[in-house]
């Protein structure tokens, strides 16, 4: 027999759920009773309890049984001790019970983006040993051939995508969005602390809305004076593990686009922008607005313009389901039909009749699959009362769907194939369950989440938290070229890979994934694009789940 203590690596929450699992590979029918201890570093504690027997898992062939503390509330550093019949003794690695590990992940994870800025100089008494210079400018490159087109553009700023160097409208406008969506709940109260200057002047809220803020600058700029958005900004060739400013003087950027998904991702999240940037930043909440309502223009008369199939240096994107993505956008400019003399309400009410209808509530929101980001809006606005009733519906019983999902499996989550970016997807599940919390609140949807957020930072298969800098079971070796060629030790913090991926496309890579089975399709390891990339369209659904849970 195997036994392993599978848990959150940072820690929980005082007032918090508490769980561990216990895993037990090999025969378990000589197991008889198996108790638990939660003791501090010196050996007084203490918590005792019984594990329950849970499940069998599939996907790891382990026995599961569960350690429920949640009723111990007392701040600290702990171990879990598990007794085994009497005899033998497993000792966790340390945690944490305290209160404020949620507000320094969301000062870490939020920071992350400021350090996947492209095109500025990141400054030491902001970035710290992690400071670089200016590259990747992007303010005069030409169009990619395919494109036919002459001249150059300024396509200055923007976060980069993830471990590698391009700049995508389609991914960037999912992050944007979740982001805006965590704004929309973000108390100026709450504060989110990494000890750090950077967020100590201001509310969390205030320093989400200045980094969504970079992006959104960078969007407008990949505009075409048609009302088109390009779709993205890459090197010619895939770059090494080099710098930034290695890759700059390696080889040229180039611009491709534009299609009908990059359009219509700029008109969801730019309208969005306009709801959250109204109230601070009027002037440029306007501009979002009208170049929201350009794309979307774009969009209605170029309404199936696929994605550039090019990606010897850059990731495809490829998506030619276009009606998500409509719904999106529309949904969201209906939602501003309240403060715009332009708009068109009665026109968009009922073109959205008929998304509700095509689209469906989905489990989860990917690059892909973009329809909750209408019914998040209909949801969440107030003046279209039966609207608003059909989208809380749908979002509610998907919910619900997550929730069973989740009670069924082993681990707590509601995935049933790990895919890539399998961590982006949970947090979304998380997230979908704390958007339904704020209008129908309850216990079982908040402690869902939160263990979902365990899963992220540690309880789970492979026995890692999958943030970087978060603990001591962090990635080392993320495929994230800026922590790989910065010449500092420790990766970026704040990121998070995708984590497990049964789909292995890297194998022509020899990744050393730790087993055969589904669960164990993780590896940190450079190499490992398909497990262990980072990308921003996963750290934002994590920000989000934090900053609500930040805030119960
Ligand atoms: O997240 C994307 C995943 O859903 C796709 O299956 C995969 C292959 O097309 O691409 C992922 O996105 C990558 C993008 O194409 C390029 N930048 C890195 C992204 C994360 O790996």
């Amino acid at each position: 027999m195997n036994f392993e203590i599978r848990h959150n690596h940072v820690g929980y929450a005082p007032q918090g759920p508490k769980h561990f699992l216990f895993a037990v590979t090999g025969d378990v029918s000589s197991l008889r009773e198996l108790h638990f201890e939660i003791r501090d570093g010196v050996g007084s504690g203490g918590y005792f309890g019984i594990l329950t027997s849970k499940s069998f898992c599939e996907y790891t062939a382990e026995t599961i049984y569960e350690g429920d503390f949640s009723d111990f509330r007392q701040p600290g550093t702990y171990k879990i001790y598990v007794e085994i019949d009497g005899l033998l003794k497993m000792e966790s690695h340390s945690f944490e019970i305290a209160e404020n590990w949620l507000h320094r992940e969301l000062a870490s994870t939020l920071k992350s983006f400021y350090y996947q800025r492209s095109g500025v100089e990141l400054t030491p008494d902001r970035a710290g040993k992690w400071a670089r210079p200016a590259s990747h400018l992007d303010d005069h490159i030409a169009f990619h051939p395919s494109m036919n087109r002459e001249g150059f553009w300024n396509a200055h700023g923007g976060w980069y995508d993830a471990g590698d160097y391009g700049k995508y409208i389609v991914n960037g406008g999912v992050s944007v969005g979740t982001l805006l969506t965590a704004a929309e709940f973000a108390s100026d109260k709450l504060k989110a602390s990494g000890n750090d200057s950077f967020f100590d002047a201001g509310s969390f809220r205030a320093n989400l809305l200045e980094e969504l803020r970079f992006e959104l600058e960078f969007f407008l700029r990949m505009q075409d004076t048609d009302g088109g958005v390009f779709f993205k900004v890459s090197p010619i060739r895939w770059d090494g593990f080099v710098s930034p400013a290695q890759s700059d003087a390696n080889q040229k950027r180039q611009i491709l686009g534009k299609s009908t998904t990059s359009t219509l991702n700029f008109a969801g999240a730019l309208a969005q922008a306009h709801h959250v940037f109204a109230r601070v930043y009027p002037s440029f909440a306007a501009q979002c607005l009208k170049a929201a309502e350009r794309a979307y223009q774009w969009a209605v008369a170029n309404p199936d313009v696929t994605y550039p199939h090019n990606t010897e240096g850059s990731g495809g994107y490829g998506d030619e389901h276009y009606d998500d993505e409509f719904f999106w956008a529309r949904a969201m400019l209906y939602r501003e039909t309240q403060t715009s003399a332009t708009l068109d309400a009665s026109g968009l009410r009922k073109q959205l009749l008929k998304d509700m209808e095509a689209n469906p509530a989905f489990l989860g929101l990917s690059w892909r699959d973009t329809q909750n980001f209408g019914w998040i809006a209909l949801a969440l606005q107030n003046f279209d009362m039966d609207l608003q009733k059909i989208a809380r519906q749908n979002l509610e019983n998907i919910a619900k769907q997550i929730l069973e999902l989740s009670a069924e499996d082993a681990y707590g989550i509601a995935v049933r194939k790990f895919v890539w970016g399998s961590n982006g997807e949970i947090a979304n599940h998380a997230l979908t369950l704390l958007l339904v919390n704020t209008w129908a609140p309850s216990a079982s949807l908040t402690n869902c989440a939160a263990q979902m957020l365990d899963f992220i930072y540690g309880k789970n298969p492979v026995n890692k938290c999958f943030v970087t800098g978060a603990a001591w079971s962090s990635p080392k070796f993320p495929h994230h070229r800026m922590s790989h060629s910065d010449g500092i030790e420790e990766p970026i913090p704040g990121l998070v890979v995708g984590g497990i991926n049964n789909d292995r496309q890297d194998m022509h890579r020899f990744p050393h994934y730790p087993g055969e089975l589904p669960g164990f399709a993780y590896t940190d390891e450079r190499c490992s694009f398909a497990s262990n990339e980072t990308a921003i369209n996963w750290n934002a659904p994590l920000v989000a789940v934090l900053s609500f849970l930040a805030q119960l």
